[in-house]
């Protein structure tokens, strides 16, 4: 599989893409293994979000070598592209507004499995198209303002000016971090799982790189990547792997310095 050039070109100016029914010959197994995924003695209880990070490293590393999922990142991001982890979640409810930080020089991209029909009514995610570029005075404000929408413009959420993604399960979504998104009157238990990638940095902005990976601490983990993702990598996985596996001997001492100061890894 290959992007074309006019879905590389809305990437870049809307943020975001949808690619209908691209995994859907894997998703009984995909399924399968993220029920897996989450233990049996912890289960999700519909009160509160369940997370799991790094996710597709427990037991569906593979998806990184799925030719589809490598077509999105190559063409998006360059062929040397870094994986940059995973969550798994079951989400509670809505989602507010928010971008998943600020990625000036770098671009960064989340590719989300939704694993639940979703529709506007039913927790679907919702971007502002074109947002991902609102990184002035503007877009900082925005940030702060979207906080509370009824408060800043009268209007709840859901009734911010977006773009609704409906998914089918099997559809995948692709969109930048910088972009605003939220999800609104979903169920207690939202199933949803993410693959993030990002350019590779050059050498002279490796510290960003590792400030980035350092905001893994609070899922208390020591490295990255799981053992298994790291330890069955052919070569071509390798070069997804091996610029943040060189760049995160810092996070062991932060996830325990993490641990001490938690009650529990967090959330999201
Ligand atoms: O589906 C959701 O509730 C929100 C997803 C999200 O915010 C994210 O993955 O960054």
């Amino acid at each position: 599989m290959q992007l074309s050039q006019a879905q590389i070109d809305f990437f870049e100016t809307f943020g975001f893409l949808k690619f209908p029914q691209l995994m859907a010959d894997r998703l009984d197994w995909i399924i399968d293994e993220f029920t897996k995924t989450f233990p049996e003695e912890n289960k999700h209880d519909g009160t509160k979000r369940t997370c799991i990070v790094p996710f597709i490293d427990q037991r569906m590393s593979v998806l990184l070598d799925d030719p589809r999922i490598l077509a999105i990142g190559r063409a998006l991001l360059g062929e040397d592209f870094n994986y940059m982890g995973s969550d798994g979640n079951y989400y509670t409810g809505d989602t507010g507004w928010h971008r998943d930080g600020y990625h000036e020089k770098y671009r960064h991209i989340k590719i989300a499995f939704y694993l639940d029909q979703l529709g506007g009514d039913s927790g679907a995610l919702r971007v502002i198209p074109g947002s991902h570029w609102l990184h002035d005075k503007y877009g900082d404000d925005l940030t702060f303002r979207m906080r509370d929408s009824l408060k800043t413009w009268d209007v709840v959420g859901a009734d911010v000016p977006a773009q609704v993604l409906d998914v089918t399960p099997g559809d995948i979504l692709v969109f930048d971090h910088n972009i605003f998104h939220s999800s609104w009157k979903g169920n207690t238990s939202r199933r949803m799982f993410t693959i993030n990638m990002c350019q590779r940095y050059a050498e002279e902005d490796v510290q960003e790189l590792r400030d980035y990976i350092a905001g893994a601490a609070r899922f208390w983990i020591d490295r990255a990547f799981s053992e298994t993702m790291m330890n069955t990598a052919s070569p071509e996985r390798r070069v997804h792997l091996e610029q943040v596996m060189a760049n995160d001997d810092h996070l062991a001492a932060l996830s325990a310095k993490a641990r001490l100061e938690m009650a529990e890894p967090a959330r999201g």
